[in-house]
Parts: structure tokens; sequence; C-alpha cells
């Protein structure tokens, strides 16, 4: 029979492993800048499930070299190990504690998500429209204002993008704002962002939906609420009919807050 397991000192291992890691992982900057209110809420989410990954890592590198120098065969011995019928407690805790990180990670992610997705009353809304391979924008107000390849938003304002694409699928995403959305033909998906800063960004489709994907790009301008006004008012053309017509047409599926007693 082998001896017990030194599991206090494979323990410490474990979270000695995982303080360097989680060291050298969270402190990288992965996001790049951020731009709206979801993004510390996106990049903390990140860095808990660094910490949460590199603890299960870490448990099973351990576990596992611990398992090779232990019970290394020796040198000529040719025997078969011993019949082992299982270990119901070490059973019992590979489930539980898998279990356990798992919901939280999918609980904290929730709630996390809730938040930020959260609406307000006054949010500006505006229509995007994705086609193979560009995008362009609808204004509210009686002339539906729409522009090709250039997005304004006003600064500190929640924005409902209400997506509606119009031949394959495509995905909106602003890496400052950390929000990304696919676009689906036949139902109108909503994302939700409030720019905080003010700058030019860029959209980039990240749905590979063709040839022309890579190119895929518009240009995102956060700017003061009176340059917006600005911008919307010298825009000169009106959203064309067939655009017009996908809004009327494509499904209300906005995904309802969670908690919102939606769905
Ligand atoms: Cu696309």
């Amino acid at each position: 029979m082998m001896g017990r397991l030194p599991i206090a000192k494979m323990l410490a291992a474990t979270v000695a492993m995982t303080v360097v890691i989680s060291a050298v992982m969270v402190p990288i900057n992965w996001n790049g800048q951020g731009a709206s209110t979801a993004a510390p809420k996106i990049d903390e989410l990140l860095s808990v499930m660094i910490v949460l990954s590199a603890f299960v890592f870490s448990l099973v590198m351990v576990m596992l070299f611990y398992a090779l120098w232990k019970f290394k065969a020796k040198p000529g011995d040719e025997s078969d190990g011993e019949p082992i019928h299982g270990n119901t407690r070490l059973e019992v805790a590979w489930t539980v504690i898998p279990t356990i990180i798992v919901l939280f990670g999918a609980g904290y992610s929730w709630s996390v998500l809730n938040e930020i997705e959260e609406p307000v009353d006054g949010a500006l809304k505006v229509q995007v429209f994705s086609q193979q391979f560009a995008w362009s924008f609808g204004y509210p107000g009686k002339d539906n204002a729409w522009s090709e390849g250039e997005l304004h938003v006003p600064l500190d304002r929640q924005v409902h993008f209400k997506m509606h694409a119009q031949d394959v699928i495509h995905s909106f995403w602003v890496p400052e704002w950390r929000i990304k959305k696919d676009n689906v033909p036949g139902i109108t998906t909503t994302a939700i962002v409030t720019p905080d800063k003010l700058g030019t960004y860029q959209l980039i489709c990240t749905e590979l939906c063709g040839f022309g994907h890579a190119a895929m790009r518009a240009t995102v301008v956060v700017e003061t609420p009176a340059d917006f006004r600005k911008w919307v008012a010298g825009l000169k053309e009106t959203v064309p009919e067939p655009l017009m017509e996908s809004v009327i047409q494509d499904t209300e599926t906005d995904p309802v807050p969670l908690g919102a007693g939606g769905a």
C-alpha cells in the first residue's frame, strides 16, 4: 500500500504556481485600451478567469509531475501495477471542486453581462446594417439619416445598436468597447454600449463572412453630443428602402436583459 499523499505540500505547490502564473498573466493588457463603461468590468472578469484557470492548470500539473516522479517504474521492473478499485473520496472531490469553480464562473459572468447590458432611459437608438462587405448606419428622426462606413456616437450616452444583417452572419465588434454581437439575417440583435472616451476607433466584422471579410470595417467616432448632433444634421442621405424593409421584417429577438423578467 502506498503512504498518505503529501496533500498539504501539493496544495502549497499548486497555490505557489497559481500565484506565479497570475502575477505574469494578469498585468498584461490583453484587451488594449478601454473606451466604454463595460470595459473595466470585462477586463476584471478576464483577470478573475485567468486566476481560476491558472489554479486548475497548476493543480493538474502538480499532480501529474508528482505521479510521474513518485510512481515511476524501477529499471527492470516488468510486473503489473496493483489492481486498484477506486477511491470514492477522490472521485467526489474531483467532481465537486470543478463543479463549484464552473458554477462560480458562470454566475459571475452572468452578473457582469447583466450589469453592462442594463438599459437606461434616454438611450440613443442606432440601426446597424451589415452586408458583404460593408457597414452602414441609420439614425433616428423623421429623415432616417444614413451613414455609410462611418459610425458616430455621442460621449457618455447609452447607445442601443439594432443590428440587421442583409445576407449572411456578420459580427459587430469594437474592441475598445469590449462588445461583440452577431448580426443574424432575419432577426434583430441588440448591443448596448455606453462609450466613455472621446476618440476614433474601428468597427471590425468578426464573423468570417466571405472574401471581403478582412476588409469589412468601419470608422467609429465618439464625440461630444454637440458635435454628434451637428454631424447627424449634416448627413445627406436617408436609409435606402431595402434596408428600411429589413428593419420592419426582422423579428424582434432582443435579448431581454437577464433578470428583467423576460425570455
Ligand atoms: Cu462581415
